[in-house]
């Protein structure tokens, strides 16, 4: 008797963050990326947050370009919201099998509100849910390298002291992500070399097995809740 031949299981996209100071070469290094994967035919969207295109955007810009002032709070929950309103696309997206790669993301949003002494549970609850990368590729440069990119421009948080204190809040995050997520990458080097490292980076994330499921949700057991 004929069997019925079982269906070719499609895999999901890959979600894969970059992470990282001003001037590390993110914007960059996303193009690069979006461009050679699908130029090998792996359907790639880029994304990036803060997504100034969208409401909530126009606020945020207003007040990175210090043209309005904010509390700390509204702002940090105003960036969350950023997500939020960009985060069913992605979902969707990453379900249909597209790639997404996608310019800072949560793990900024704690690091720039955490140094102003908001705690770090506050910071993390409004992005509990959000898709979760499979991969964050932090870009770390070197001080002297990024001065050398260029000075630093009129927007909120644009200063060595403030970058400073973000590149340790950066590393403790990474620290509670975890080595098979967090991945570090040497950006003081050219922009070929460093293209070169991410590609076989995320070579690896292509392969993995975690494709073949659903996307999981960043720091679901993070708030404790009792579940029906
Ligand atoms: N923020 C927040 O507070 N909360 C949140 O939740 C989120 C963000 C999501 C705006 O971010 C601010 O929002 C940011 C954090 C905060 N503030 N700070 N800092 P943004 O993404 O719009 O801006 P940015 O990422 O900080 O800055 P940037 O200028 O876009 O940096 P970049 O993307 O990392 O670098 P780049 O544009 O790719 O490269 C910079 C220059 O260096 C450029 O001339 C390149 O040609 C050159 N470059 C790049 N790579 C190399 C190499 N390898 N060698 C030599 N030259 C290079
Ligand atoms: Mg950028």
């Amino acid at each position: 008797m004929a069997t019925t031949a079982a269906a070719p299981s499609r895999r999901r996209g890959a979600f894969i963050v970059f992470e990282g100071l001003d001037r590390s070469g993110k914007s960059t290094q996303v193009q690069r990326l979006v461009d050679a994967l699908n130029a090998r035919g792996v359907q790639t969207k880029g994304a990036r947050f803060p997504d100034r295109t969208l409401s909530t955007g126009k606020m945020i810009d207003s007040y990175l370009s210090q043209k309005a002032d904010l509390d700390d709070r509204a702002i940090h929950l105003l960036f969350s919201a950023n997500r939020w309103e960009r985060a069913s696309q992605i979902l969707e997206d990453l379900r249909n099998g597209v790639t997404v790669v996608c310019d800072r993301y949560a793990f900024s949003g704690i690091a720039f509100s955490a140094i102003k002494g908001l705690s770090w549970n506050w910071c993390r609850a409004p992005d509990v849910g959000l898709p979760q990368p499979d991969l964050v590729l932090f870009l770390r440069v070197s001080p002297e390298v990024a001065q050398q990119r260029g000075g630093f421009g009129q927007e909120r948080y644009e200063t060595s002291e403030v970058q400073a204190k973000v590149e340790k809040a950066f590393t403790k995050l990474g620290q509670s992500v975890g080595k098979d997520v967090w991945t570090e990458i040497d950006a003081d080097k050219g922009v070929d070399e460093v293209h070169e490292e991410i590609v076989r980076r995320v070579e690896q994330a292509l392969g993995s097995e975690a494709l073949d499921g659903e996307v999981k949700k960043l720091w679901e057991d993070a708030l404790g809740d009792e579940k029906d």
